[in-house]
């Protein structure tokens, strides 16, 4: 990230001297959450809506499952609130991620909100906190990191201005700025990430941009591939497949047209890679726990990695499927856990191999 007048040099790569590294099994399981943004409990804060349905999933579904806790970035909102209101509103969930530490099953990185604890607050936290973790023992390794990193480089070559509104607007809380609601921003990131994963054949995982990922690819774009791969192999399916083909293409198609008639923020520019090329499974993101419908989440176990998507049907009705089978209830019979998308680990090592 030397600095240089060329936007070409605009190149993204991580310092990984300092990645702390963990090895793989696929006996083991873990949970992948960013994006808390705890604050002071109020209303200001960001978290609050979420908080319970975040601990239900921890207490109730990760914790007596032995899961690996881990906490990629933008946990702390320091940006607006002290360590000490953060700490008192939130001292339960804190209690929580005790537990998960104290058998060494919590994972900790940093992001930009949360950056004081890698600096002034760095002996006031409990927890042991990383910038990079890096997964070995797959075929090419799997970094895990906020994916703030990018942001620097492209407020350097794109928007110097912003800067001081980051450093000098927000602790006076005058403006909720993030990188969430800017969609340039956001797709420059991804970009960036998504060009240097593949470059360097690693598997991405972050959070960051609140927007939930999975094989690089957004919702709408796994559908349209999909049902292009299914075009492709109904020609020559036999009578029988083709039946089933059809019922496919045709729940694909449906909720394609569903998700699009939603009222959703245009995201014109939501393609990360060239579109002409086929997308390497190289980035996912966690999204984000403080998300209006509910939170979401990446599981990594079996040898398989899935998003996940948790919420409250007593706040979050429009989801609410009791037929659907790759959705869970926990036993109060209000939250709900669905499976949105999942691969194996060694589909993503395979595709890395061929496609990168
Ligand atoms: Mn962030």
């Amino acid at each position: 990230m030397a600095g240089s007048n060329s936007t070409q040099d605009s190149q993204f790569s991580l310092h990984l001297s300092n990645a702390r590294n963990i090895p793989y099994s696929p006996d083991d399981k873990r949970v992948i959450f960013s994006d808390l943004h705890m604050g002071n409990g109020t209303r200001r804060d960001d978290f609050s809506e979420n908080s319970e349905l975040f601990y239900s999933a921890l207490s109730e579904y990760y914790l007596p499952r032995g899961y690996d806790l881990i906490l990629n970035g933008d946990v702390e909102e320091f940006h607006k609130f002290t360590w000490r209101q953060i700490f008192h509103a939130w001292k339960q969930i804190y209690a929580l991620f005790d537990v998960f530490a104290r058998d060494g099953k919590l994972i900790k990185t940093v992001g930009n909100h949360d950056a004081r604890l890698i600096m002034d607050l760095r002996d006031h936290h409990p927890y042991t906190v990383d910038t990079v973790i890096r997964m070995t023992g797959l075929d090419y390794p799997l970094l895990i990191y906020h994916g703030h990193q990018v942001s620097a480089l492209y407020e350097r070559f794109n928007d110097i201005s912003r800067i001081g509104v980051r450093y000098f607007a927000m602790p006076l809380g005058i403006m909720n700025y993030s990188v969430a609601h800017d969609s340039q921003k956001r797709h420059f990131i991804e970009k960036r990430i998504y060009e240097y994963s593949r470059r360097e054949r690693i598997v991405s995982v972050i959070g960051h941009t609140h927007r939930p990922l999975f094989e690089s690819l957004t919702k709408a774009e796994t559908l349209r591939f999909r049902i292009e791969y299914l075009l492709v192999r109904y020609r020559n399916a036999s009578h029988g497949q083709k039946v089933k083909i059809e019922e496919e293409i045709r729940r694909h198609r449906a909720e394609l047209v569903e998700w699009r008639s939603r009222k959703r923020r245009p995201d014109l520019q939501s393609g990360i890679y060239e579109e002409d090329d086929v997308p390497v499974p190289c980035m996912f993101n966690s999204g984000t726990v403080i998300g209006k419908r509910g939170m979401t989440c990446l599981e990594l176990t079996r040898g398989r990695i899935r998003l996940m998507h948790w919420f409250d049907d007593r706040f979050h009705k429009e989801h609410t499927d009791h037929d659907n089978r790759r959705q869970r209830t926990l036993p109060g019979g209000h939250i709900h856990r669905l499976e949105l998308r999942q691969a194996t680990l060694e589909y993503v090592m395979d595709s890395l191999r061929l496609l990168s």
